[in-house]
């Protein structure tokens, strides 16, 4: 180490108060038999009490969504059992044995696969975020709630296993005209989206592994469509058909919802890229720092676009505005964790961060978002994320 680095790392040390380590006891059991035994599927240490996100309340039973609680987590993959859940209508038991995924319609070989059948197939495996286009709604309508759970919790970030999409409408062979794919799911309300061929054909998968182990039933087991970068709403989940067409099929939820209403009446439907956004989550709502000094800002960034070419963090309100750190590989469509040193003169002041994309996109501000659309859709608001930290280190949503 050279003598710079050296003292800076004793500066370091001394902003923390770390002076001192000589009487530190040791906390190791006295016998092997002391800790905890296997269990056939590992948990948590007990002492790490982070809870599922916030269910919100349930109009009926099975719909609803819980939240990835942003502000608890390290790193980018969202550990399954955190992964938000937005169900319409209850999340079905489903046999693999019995699921068969169709593939009819303006197809010359209608296919049905059993999941055996699909596990033969060339598999892919990459990390995606999914993101439901409500997401950050709260914010728009200035209501959102103290954490990063709240604020941004619809979003979270998995490693994904399964077959290009592309690889099974070619076994159905295509006819000429083909222009979308209706995805149904087999829930109660056998959701439904139409998807247009060039997304079908470029990265849409149907996956049916997530963060190594089979898709949890939340995430749609035994089978769901995955598409990169666009609104969660499309990712059918239970995937049981897919309806090759030359129309798209309206149906109620690409008509009635997840559609943006502009201050006129009308409505712009079809909305799929979920654009580039980010959020602080350490420290950001409901933490608490221990004091001035030193303290890394850490972050989550993703575009719907593509790869995020820079995150850019303010702590003075957003007069200054610096690069962040990225961590690397940056993967395209899947969400980056960023990075930036701190020192905290212990005054209160705002921190927030914005993204850019590799398309040069900047993340907006909410006044800008407010000046484009109106304050009439909630859906794929994605504005610049602000929290104040006050002099006695809390941090607040602002
Ligand atoms: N079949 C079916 N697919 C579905 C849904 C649903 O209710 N039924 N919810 C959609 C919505 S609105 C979102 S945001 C994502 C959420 O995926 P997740 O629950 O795995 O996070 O799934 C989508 N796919
Ligand atoms: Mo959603």
């Amino acid at each position: 180490m050279t003598s710079n680095k050296r003292r800076r790392l004793l500066a370091l040390c001394a902003s923390f108060g770390l002076a001192s380590c000589a009487k530190q006891e040791s906390t190791a059991p006295k016998s092997p038999g002391a800790g905890l035994s296997m269990r056939p599927y590992g948990d948590r240490s007990p002492f790490e009490k982070t809870l599922r996100g916030a269910r919100e309340s349930t109009k009926s039973i099975g719909v609803g969504s819980s939240r990835t609680p942003l502000h608890e987590l390290y790193g980018t993959i969202t550990p399954s059992s955190l992964h938000f859940e937005r169900h319409h209508a209850g999340v079905p038991v489903i046999d693999p044995a019995q699921h068969r995924l169709l593939i009819h319609g303006m197809v010359d070989a209608p296919v049905s696969f059993s999941m055996e059948d699909l596990r033969r197939l060339p598999s892919i495996t990459r990390p995606y975020f999914i993101e439901c286009s409500g997401n950050g709604g709260g914010e728009l309508a200035g209501n959102a709630g103290a954490d990063a759970s709240r604020s941004h919790g619809l979003l979270s970030n998995s490693e994904w296993t399964g077959i290009k999409l592309s690889t099974l409408l070619s076994a159905a062979k295509m006819q000429s005209g083909a222009s979308w794919v209706i995805a149904e799911g087999a829930d109660a309300c056998r959701m439904a989206r139409s998807i247009p061929i060039t997304k079908a054909m470029d990265d849409a998968l149907v996956v049916y592994a997530q963060n190594g182990e089979a898709i949890r039933p939340e995430q749609g087991y035994p089978l769901r469509l995955l598409l990169p970068g666009w609104e969660g709403n499309a990712s059918i989940k239970w995937l049981h058909r897919l309806h090759v067409a030359s129309e798209p099929a309206m149906s109620n939820q690409e008509t009635a919802h997840y559609t943006d209403l502009h201050p006129t009446g009308k409505a712009t439907i079809f909305s799929f890229e979920m654009e580039a956004s980010s959020v602080i989550t350490r420290p950001s709502g409901s933490q608490k720092l221990a004091g001035s000094g030193f303290h890394e800002i850490s972050g989550l960034a993703w575009s719907g676009r593509g790869k995020v070419a820079k995150v850019e963090v303010s702590t003075d309100g957003g007069k200054i505005w610096q690069a962040a750190v990225l961590d690397e590989p940056v993967m395209t469509k899947a969400v980056v964790r960023f990075r930036m040193p701190w020192q905290w003169d212990g005054q209160a002041t705002v921190i927030s961060s914005r993204c850019i994309d590799e398309t040069g996109y900047v993340q907006p501000t909410r006044d800008q978002i407010l000046a484009d659309r109106g304050p009439s859709s909630n859906y794929h608001y994605n504005g610049i994320k602000s929290w104040r930290v006050e002099a006695d280190g809390s941090v607040k949503n602002v």
